[in-house]
């Protein structure tokens, strides 16, 4: 069976990853879809994302990583996947994405949506965390790969320690 794993990964995350490689031992295949046409102004484009996070999945064997426009489920469609996985972290993320799980099943009924918990060392982790560190100056190789952060330190003129 294959899931789709859609998201921005502005950074892609310690977080991001875990829920990607444990989505690979309950699925075929898992495809990660960045979402190219989002609202705010991302810190990558989609082509230094989807090769970031190339980059980071290339030893897990049966990731794909895409980019989509437009809505999930669409996608989903063309790609001939009926679950959507993703991950929770705090009460407020289930509200969100029972709302959106709720929302994308009117769209498509057959649409389901996997929810994964995270694991606890990175229940506090999100991208806009990272960018946030990076952006005072702090280091963010704990939390994000280190080509990532690379690159994220570049972006806020940080010199790596
Ligand atoms: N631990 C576990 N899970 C995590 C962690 C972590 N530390 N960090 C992030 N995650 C999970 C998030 O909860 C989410 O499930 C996923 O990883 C991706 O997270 P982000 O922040 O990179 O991406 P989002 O949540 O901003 O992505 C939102 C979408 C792009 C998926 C969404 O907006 C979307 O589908 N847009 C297309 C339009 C559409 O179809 N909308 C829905 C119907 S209205």
């Amino acid at each position: 069976m294959i899931a789709i794993y859609p998201g921005s990964f502005d950074p892609i995350t310690f977080g991001h990853l875990d829920i990607i490689e444990r989505g690979t031992q309950l699925f075929d295949r898992v495809i990660v879809a960045v979402l190219s046409n989002p609202n705010k102004q991302p810190l990558f484009s989609v082509e230094e994302r989807i090769q970031q996070i190339q980059n980071c999945t290339q030893d897990l064997s049966g990731v794909e990583v895409d980019h989509f426009d437009g809505l999930a489920v669409e996608y989903a469609k063309q790609r001939d996947a009926k679950v959507l996985l993703r991950g929770l972290r705090v009460l407020s993320d289930f509200e969100k994405e029972l709302q959106m799980a709720h929302t994308n099943q009117t769209l498509w009924q057959n649409m389901e949506t996997v929810f994964l918990a995270t694991s606890n060392e990175y229940s506090f982790l999100s991208s806009s965390v990272v960018k946030e560190i990076a952006r005072f100056g702090g280091s963010v190789e704990h939390l994000i790969p280190k080509s990532v952060a690379l690159e994220v330190y570049k972006c806020y003129t940080k010199t790596p320690q």
